[in-house]
């Protein structure tokens, strides 16, 4: 966050209170289940967590979906969560498309048609400040965003 020096007051340097937040939405698929088709990614950094939560078009019921972070450098930063009903499991790529180093594992939120993650930002992203997403489902074949994906800076 840039805080213009002349006009900082005490409030405004407090960074560890800083919120950003992106959402993206996306289209009802037709031929994918409503209960695993995304309908809107937000992202909020706040707390030295990313908050993501998925909205679903109907109550999220699935085996899997994959959530995908890429920090936009090495191929060792890139991030693969693998997303299930009950829990969530955070693998680091250790070689290109390979993701079996395990680091995290959470338990995701749900409430009505929202899945939500809290992710530590530096156990998983490390020092990188900005980070690019994506969700897919193989099954359902949706992806969030159609192409390219979601940018959360802090
Ligand atoms: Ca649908
Ligand atoms: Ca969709």
């Amino acid at each position: 966050m840039v805080v213009n020096r002349q006009y900082s007051l005490p409030i405004l340097t407090n960074k560890g209170n800083c919120k950003l937040a992106v959402w993206r939405s996306d289209k009802n698929e037709g031929a994918t289940s409503d209960a695993r088709d995304f309908k809107l990614l937000k992202l909020v950094y706040g707390y030295t967590n990313l908050f993501a939560r998925i909205t679903f078009y109907a109550v999220p019921n699935f085996d899997e979906f994959f959530f995908y972070a890429d920090t936009g450098l090495t191929d060792a930063t890139e991030i693969l969560i693998k997303c299930h009903m009950n829990n969530f499991e955070v693998y680091k790529q250790t070689a290109p498309g390979l993701y079996n180093n395990k680091i995290y594992t959470g338990t995701p939120g749900k409430s009505g048609n929202d899945y939500s993650l809290t992710i530590p930002w530096n156990t998983v992203f490390g020092s990188f400040n900005s980070v690019k997403i994506w969700l897919y489902d193989m099954t359902g074949k949706d992806r969030l965003p159609d192409s390219n994906s979601v940018i959360v800076k802090y």
